[in-house]
């Protein structure tokens, strides 16, 4: 079972566009498991982007982020990291497909949304930056057998 860390970004906070972002990965079939609604310190950010820290677009990356509430979510299933990054679309949402988050409200790379974890072991990694375990929750879903086989 894998875990994926979503973030609806400030930009989709702000636009009134949680609702519909987190309707997209309940609807799809992707099972709750943690969430907040919170804003990102810097340091949190610096962590979080670790990996992009010598691209230049890093520092407007880590600012974006910071710059206004997120919403953060783990969300849970048997390919869990590639159907939300299914669902989220193209890093850049002008090439992003219709149909994906990113590609039916976003025009811009600086603005694009919403984040998704990209392997299942970053999935891990980044879910235990933002929760603590005990804030993970452990649920049995009514509909679970007609979603998994
Ligand atoms: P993704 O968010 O699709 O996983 P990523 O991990 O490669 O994309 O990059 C993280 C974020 O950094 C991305 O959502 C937007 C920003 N970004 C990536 N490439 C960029 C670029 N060439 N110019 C500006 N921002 C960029
Ligand atoms: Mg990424």
């Amino acid at each position: 079972m894998e875990r994926t860390l979503i973030l609806v970004k400030p930009d989709g906070v702000q636009r009134g566009l949680m609702g519909e972002i987190i309707a997209r990965f309940e609807r799809r079939g992707l099972k709750l498991i943690g969430m907040k609604f919170m804003q990102m310190s810097q340091e949190l950010a610096e962590e979080h982007y670790g990996v992009h820290k010598e691209r230049p677009f890093y520092g407007a990356l880590v600012s974006y982020i910071t710059s206004g509430p997120i919403v953060a979510m783990v969300w849970e299933g048997n390919d869990a990291v590639a159907a939300a990054r299914g669902t989220i679309g193209a890093t850049k949402p002008s090439a992003a497909a219709p149909g994906s988050i990113r590609g039916d409200f976003g025009m811009e790379i600086g603005r694009n949304l919403v984040h998704g974890s990209d392997s299942p072991e970053n999935g891990i990694k980044e879910a235990s930056i933002f929760f603590n375990d005990d804030e993970l929750v452990d649920w049995n879903r009514a509909t679970e057998a007609w979603i998994v086989e």
